[in-house]
């Protein structure tokens, strides 16, 4: 029982009880429950386990029961009793983009339908249209969302499933028979999306260790369990592939298995240009002249081809087997070395704590300075700031900065480039802060010469400091809407204006295939977490792992500047910067 699987199961109750048309109050309950669980600051199960869930702000008795129930037993009578008053299909509902408890209810009461493909069957008909709320266009819209879901069902995100993966590395060390093991795949190489895991253990019992990986907690079913490889669907959906290797073939089989294919075909071809055919168990010499090298971990086999260590990041055959030939690849970034973050909400819009908690969490997490940029008017369904409201919050942050030494929080806003590509404040307003974010948050469907013009515009103002999530995209969810990388990028360099990587899970944008670009024209990237909890500042270590697929630098990324070059900048004019 993890943290998330207690706020959903609230989640879920909570839209039970939504369908079920019961109290509003009761139903916000279950909702504000499920939030203080996600973002509760300590052992939250632990706690539950034990019963110790007294006097917590947000959950009140009849939750705290059942919290604890659920966490002890792994089970809540409530919750399966009021999931069997409804066909279980109806669930899969809530996964489509745009579908509330409201559009659910309506389908299932007047059409009757309880699963996807009930959906999918009523839209293609025609008979969705017809229902009050919905129409012709939300029909159309449903179906893509439909489309969209089917196209991704079998992929995950990588931050969704980075806690599961140390869950199974833990469980695959602590094995008496395992003397190596690790995650390979595209989870190592820090894909985006990931369609499945492949864990790789050197042991000298493969067999043993394949039919243990099988009885994992987290394994649902068994695809196929045999001498050196196993393979199981978890609980919650994901493939897992287990291959067990000796000692001696472990770091070729990590070399293979952490791929990407197109990146070991290349090395491939270099081995075999040396006399030296390469697979996952070792080098076999193509000639009787040629000598073996010898390999203990994985970085001999790349020195045995004369190259460079390729951080896995990087292989993807996008120059890094060039680069590592020439020594030219770049030093990459890392977590540690980041001073600060910019682009973070609070509980003024949308955010689930105060800037104080924001701040000292930042701090915790051993940073000198935190940019808050809370939503601006025209997020209105973010209770985005209206100027008077964002002046009292700069009012408040220089109070709060008044009593740290060491700290500093910067005010700033996440404004709304408007559907011209003007700015929902005016320059006056803007000019009374430290910097600004500026995101585009409606209107996704211009054109791309439009779209790319309108952020350009945002760009060009004076006192934008940095470009919020550049696509707009969400993973699995919602196609980004279409934009002009290479102009934006060039309009970046020519403005002075950072692009900002934004670190939650959904969204990794910019995209990490355009970074080197931008590095490579002068562009400035801030990693930056969009946290709206405590909790969602931890999320800079994801951004790190794709700032690295993007080939950064220290030295490109902003945000691992000390305080005082950060107030420096930040004073700078744009044009001189
Ligand atoms: P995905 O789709 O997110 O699971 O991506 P990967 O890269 O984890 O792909 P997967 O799980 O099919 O295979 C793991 C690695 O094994 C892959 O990155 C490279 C290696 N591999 C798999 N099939 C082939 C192949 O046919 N040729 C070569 N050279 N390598 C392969
Ligand atoms: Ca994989
Ligand atoms: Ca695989
Ligand atoms: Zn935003």
């Amino acid at each position: 029982m993890t943290r998330e699987n207690l706020a959903e199961v609230l989640d879920e109750i909570a839209l039970l009880l939504e369908l079920k048309d019961e109290n509003p109050f009761k139903i916000r309950a279950y909702r504000q429950g499920a939030e203080t669980v996600r973002n509760f600051d300590g052992e939250i199960v632990e706690l539950a386990e034990k019963n110790e869930l007294n006097g917590i702000k947000g959950i009140g008795e009849a939750l705290r029961d059942k919290l604890h129930e659920l966490a002890s037993t792994g089970r809540l009578e409530f919750h399966e009793k009021l999931r069997a008053e409804f066909p279980p299909g109806l669930f899969e509902l809530f996964d489509v983009q745009g579908l509330g408890p409201k559009k659910v209810k309506a389908l299932y009461e007047a059409l009757g339908v309880s699963s996807i493909a009930d959906l999918k069957a009523a839209c293609e008909a025609g008979n969705v249209a017809g229902l009050p709320g919905f129409g012709a266009k939300t029909q159309v819209k449903i179906l893509e969302a439909i489309a969209l879901k089917e196209t991704f069902a079998d992929s995950f995100l990588l931050g969704g499933i980075s806690p599961l993966v140390e869950e199974i590395l833990e469980l695959l060390r602590m094995h008496p028979e395992v003397s190596r093991c690790t995650v390979a795949g595209s989870f190592r190489r820090a894909k985006e999306t990931v369609h499945d895991l492949d864990f790789l253990v050197a042991t000298k019992e493969p067999k043993l260790v394949c039919e243990d990986f099988t009885t994992l907690p987290q394994v649902e079913s068994i695809i196929v369990c045999g001498e050196t490889k196993a393979s199981v669907r978890l609980k919650d959906g994901l493939q897992c592939d287990l291959r067990a290797v000796s000692n001696a073939q472990f770091p070729f089989a990590l070399q293979y298995f952490t791929g990407s294919k197109e990146h070991n075909v290349a090395i491939r071809g270099l081995a075999l240009k040396q006399g030296l055919s390469l697979n996952e168990y070792g080098f076999t010499p193509t000639h009787d002249t040629a000598v073996i090298p010898e390999v203990n971990e994985e970085r001999d086999i790349y020195q045995a081809l004369a190259l460079d260590f390729i951080e896995p990041e990087l292989r993807e055959n996008r120059g890094e087997i060039e680069a590592a030939a020439d020594h030219t690849l770049p030093r990459l970034i890392e977590l540690g070395q980041l001073r600060g973050t910019f682009h973070n909400h609070t509980t003024a819009s949308d955010g689930h704590h105060t800037l104080e908690a924001m701040a000292d969490e930042a701090m915790e997490l051993g940073l000198q300075y935190l940019g808050i940029a809370d939503h601006s008017k025209a997020s209105f369904q973010a209770n985005g700031l209206d100027e008077t409201r964002l002046t009292e919050q700069v009012r408040a942050i220089a109070k709060l900065n008044a009593s740290y030494e060491n700290f500093r929080i910067f005010s700033g806003t996440e404004v709304d480039i408007l559907k011209d590509g003007s700015l929902d404040f005016s320059d006056e307003i803007l000019s009374k802060l430290d910097y600004c974010v500026a995101s585009v948050h409606a209107s996704f469907t211009l054109s791309e010469e439009e779209m790319t013009r309108r952020i350009c515009r945002a760009m060009e103002n004076e006192h934008v400091t940095m470009l919020g999530h550049a696509t707009g995209r969400l993973l699995l969810k919602r196609e980004p809407y279409a934009v002009n990388h290479a102009m934006i990028i060039d309009c970046a360099a020519e403005t002075r204006t950072i692009i900002e990587l934004n670190c939650s899970p959904m969204r990794l944008d910019m995209d990490w295939r355009w970074w080197k670009r931008a590095r490579d024209k002068g562009v400035l990237c801030s990693i930056n977490p969009d946290a709206h909890s405590t909790m969602g500042l931890h999320h800079l270590g994801l951004g790190i792992r794709l700032a690295r697929k993007g080939w950064l630098r220290k030295q490109d990324v902003f945000n691992t500047r000390p305080l005082a070059e950060i107030e420096a900048f930040l004073k700078m004019p744009k044009t001189k910067r």
